[in-house]
């Protein structure tokens, strides 16, 4: 180290870990008596995922979770976030549940504390049975309760070894990107569906939140949303409008509930809600306390009255497009702690695909940009609890190159690389990156930071 590094020290008891969610990597479409999900009836959809690819395969992970397990554990990671496939644990949605399909779970959770891995599972990350999809989905009132079922057949099984329930991943993108932009399961295209959904997504969170209580009673309930930092694009009234419109939908509409806030009342009634699917005590058990919000965030956006400003040539992005602003992750935890002030927080996802095309002698993927981001988020991270945000942990998203939903396997996320013609798993210099960080419990910051944009408009989490 030379003498003008700066190294960051992180918490002694911080957890450093990745995700992955089950339709993303697991395969196994139908082994072992898995019903079909929306994702795998969207896939066969023409023209919904942009490579025509599926989930059948994946990362194959069904079959090879015990060789992902022991890289897990070389990388040294200290906690595994992952999700369970509704589908997979109870075909028809409800009733009965399908031993082989919980068995697996059974069989990754021993495995992961074997390796002295936190399991921190997720109840659900978007792969709803199919059969209740049929039955209007979550657009039904009656899916909540059913998830609630769920949820009890998992603890069932698996309750005396998990510390934390998560119940649910990003409300916002099921509700927005699957009723209302329809581009993803189940593909409808309806703000009235939305907001239906958006609430019954909450009512899901309060119902199985009840269970995780009542049945697991020494675990922490937790839930993940995903936020994106929003600045107008100028300071006219017309764009600060549509700005604060946005950062109601994406940020705002399910911690303010979650939170005893209710719904942002200015936005639902631009979005002419009657609050018709609102009974007596939703909002109580919605608002019941949690203990950990689990958060996820990759981007900031810029907002005009036409909508989202496009990034100029100027601007460091992904190859998804999305702007890489490693500061935006710092007001908005700060603007968590100070607006909400969960019991903890913890990133549960952040990470970017990048271009993954340069490699060293040996093969191995060379992600300086992937390492860029991973440390300058993370570097707000360690500012943050040095300001005295509760952060207890970073996961960051994903472990491996996976099916990124609409955008198919184009997109590299992962800090492993994934061949899909032989499974191999190759680490990229980013899991390289990550491990010595995660030995060392901390990192050393370069001599010539990369420069980020500054602010286009007045951040709204600011105000
Ligand atoms: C999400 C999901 C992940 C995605 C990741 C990248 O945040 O959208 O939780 O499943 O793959 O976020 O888009």
């Amino acid at each position: 180290m030379s003498s003008t590094d700066q190294f960051l020290s992180f918490p002694d008891n911080f957890t450093w870990g990745a995700a992955t969610s089950s339709f993303q990597i697991e395969g196994a479409a139908d082994l072992d008596g898995k019903g079909p999900s929306i994702w795998d009836v969207f896939c066969r959809q023409e023209g919904k995922i942009k490579d025509g690819s599926n989930g059948d395969i994946a990362c194959d992970h069904v079959r090879l979770y015990r060789e992902d397990v022991a890289l897990m554990s070389k990388l040294g990671l200290d906690a595994y976030r992952f999700s369970i496939s509704w589908p997979r644990v109870m075909p028809t949605g409800t009733g009965a549940v399908n031993a082989p399909g919980l068995d697996f779970y059974d069989r990754l959770v021993d495995e992961l504390l074997g390796a002295g891995i936190t399991p921190m599972p997720t109840l659900y990350h978007w792969d709803l049975p199919q059969v209740l999809a049929e039955q209007g989905g979550w657009l039904s009132r009656d899916i909540p309760y059913a998830f609630a079922d769920y949820t009890e057949a998992v603890l069932d099984r698996l309750g005396d070894r998990i510390g934390t329930w998560t119940t649910l991943n990003e409300p916002y993108v099921i509700a927005n990107l699957g009723y209302v932009t329809g581009e993803m399961a189940p593909g409808h295209t309806s703000q009235a569906d939305g907001l239906t959904a958006s609430h019954h997504l909450m009512l899901a969170h309060g119902l199985a939140g009840e269970r995780i209580r009542s049945l697991a009673p020494d675990s922490r309930l937790a839930i993940v949303l995903n936020f994106t930092p929003t600045e107008p694009a100028t300071d006219s009234a017309e764009d600060h409008q549509a700005a604060e419109v946005i950062h109601d939908t994406d940020n705002r509409w399910y911690i303010d509930p979650i939170h005893g806030k209710g719904y942002p009342a200015e936005t639902a009634e631009h979005y002419g809600w009657d609050y018709s699917e609102v009974q007596d005590g939703d909002m109580e058990l919605i608002s019941q306390p949690i203990d950990l919000l689990g958060i996820n965030c990759y981007f900031r956006q810029i907002i005009g009255a036409d909508g989202a400003v496009p990034n100029g040539p100027d601007v460091i992005q992904n190859t998804m497009g999305w702007e890489v602003h490693p500061p935006s992750i710092g007001k908005l935890l700060r603007w968590i702690h100070r607006e909400y002030n969960p019991k903890s927080m913890m990133i549960t996802e952040n990470g970017c695909p990048m271009p993954d095309d340069v490699r060293g002698d040996d093969g191995h993927i060379i992600d300086h940009d992937r390492i860029a981001y991973v440390r300058d988020h993370l570097h707000q991270v360690h500012s943050a609890i040095e300001d005295g945000v509760p952060m207890e942990g970073y996961l960051v998203w994903s472990l491996f190159d996976n099916f990124e939903w609409a955008w198919g396997y184009g997109p590299t996320f992962g800090i492993v690389e994934v061949d899909y013609e032989t499974q191999e798993r190759r680490p990229k210099m980013s899991a390289d990156w990550y491990s010595a960080a995660i030995n060392a419990n901390g990192f050393s910051l370069p001599e010539t930071p990369v420069q980020y944009r500054g602010s286009i408009g007045p951040n709204l989490m600011d105000q």
